[in-house]
């Protein structure tokens, strides 16, 4: 794990002027958390006020309820005005990653992920802060160490929102977590709001969550160790994640894949309970060159654009990739739905 140089943080910062935060599209807790912190650090100890934009959809049900209870207000992407920041800063994502669009005309002045990169980044050129380190379980942590190494004690809000990026990217510290996250969630725990949280884990689903899942359970086959979830159109790419979490808890050691089309684009998670497992690579060969992801650990995500390819064909392609990397004929699939334990 390697610690960047924290004052070339301060000096990437402008001495006056607004910034933008940013993440990845459709954001999770980490990049919520993550945003969250780093809006605190640079108002409480660089005076610097910032503006979060927010790209994408956020529909699942303990995201939107971390966005209300933390209440988290954020620019639509549209709404920027590249006039009025003077620049950016992009957490838990990358600029070159193809869900990551940071508003254009404003220069990144930094960048702070734990995310395996395979494409290199425009900035990488710049005197822009860059802090990438895929040993890190959560960006979430790296931002707590950010605010440690300026001596600013997260608030309440902030240690929330913090705790709960670090919980969602390691599974409370029980997937490819080190012993920083550690440090960093039993610290934020003690500082966070419990029954925020409790709110945030737990909180009401509507009607369309139990019709989604039935739909993914009644789609779900599994091949030895694949479980291949294709759902054809689904409401929001957050499913996808979704029911990959959810899949991959089926008794025994395997991968789950699913995938679902939202918006031109055809979403694909990947997940594995296999201790060592490294979820990219198996999904960028999964993808080919027809698609992007990203990825850290047992999870990984990408996206193939829908047009060129139908979604039905994307999935035939998707399906035969993952059987020719598993080793799996397809003779041995079955709907899990019938699946003898
Ligand atoms: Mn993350």
């Amino acid at each position: 794990m390697n610690h960047p140089d924290f004052a070339s943080f301060a000096a990437a910062l402008p001495s006056e002027g607004k910034l933008v935060l940013c993440t990845h599209r459709h954001p999770d807790p980490d990049g919520l958390g993550a945003l969250v912190g780093v809006q605190q650090l640079l108002l409480e100890k660089f005076d610097i006020q910032s503006d979060l934009v927010l790209e994408g959809r956020i529909r699942r049900a303990e995201n939107v309820a971390m966005r209300r209870m933390l209440r988290i207000e954020a620019l639509p992407k549209g709404a920027v005005d590249p006039a009025v920041y003077c620049g950016a800063i992009v957490v838990d994502a990358q600029p070159a990653f193809s869900h990551t669009h940071p508003p254009g005309g404003i220069p990144i002045l930094g960048v702070i992920d734990h995310h395996d990169a395979s494409e290199k980044s425009e900035d990488d050129e710049s005197n822009a802060f860059r802090w990438v380190d895929s040993n890190f379980g959560a960006t979430s942590t790296m931002i707590w160490s950010l605010m440690r190494a300026f001596e600013i004690e997260p608030n309440e809000r902030t240690a929330t929102a913090l705790f709960c990026g670090i919980r969602y990217d390691t599974n409370d510290l029980a997937r490819d977590s080190t012993e920083l996250d550690e440090t960093a969630y039993f610290s934020l725990q003690r500082l966070a709001n419990r029954a925020w949280i409790g709110a945030i884990d737990h909180p009401p689903l509507p009607r369309d969550y139990f019709r989604q899942m039935a739909r993914a359970i009644d789609s779900c086959e599994v091949s030895g160790i694949v479980l291949l979830t294709l759902l054809g159109e689904v409401d929001s790419p957050e499913t996808v994640a979704e029911v990959a979490d959810w899949f991959v808890r089926l008794e025994g050691q395997q991968w789950s894949l699913a995938g679902g089309a939202c918006d031109g684009r055809y979403q694909v998670s990947l997940r594995t309970d296999l201790p060592g497992a490294d979820a990219y690579p198996a999904l960028r060969y999964i993808l080919g060159r027809e698609g992007s992801c990203g990825g850290h650990g047992r999870m990984a995500g990408g996206q193939i654009p829908v047009g060129e390819m139908s979604v039905g064909e994307i999935e035939s392609l998707i399906s035969r990739r993952a059987r020719e990397l598993f080793g799996v004929t397809d003779e041995t699939r079955e709907p899990l739905s019938s699946t003898r334990s």
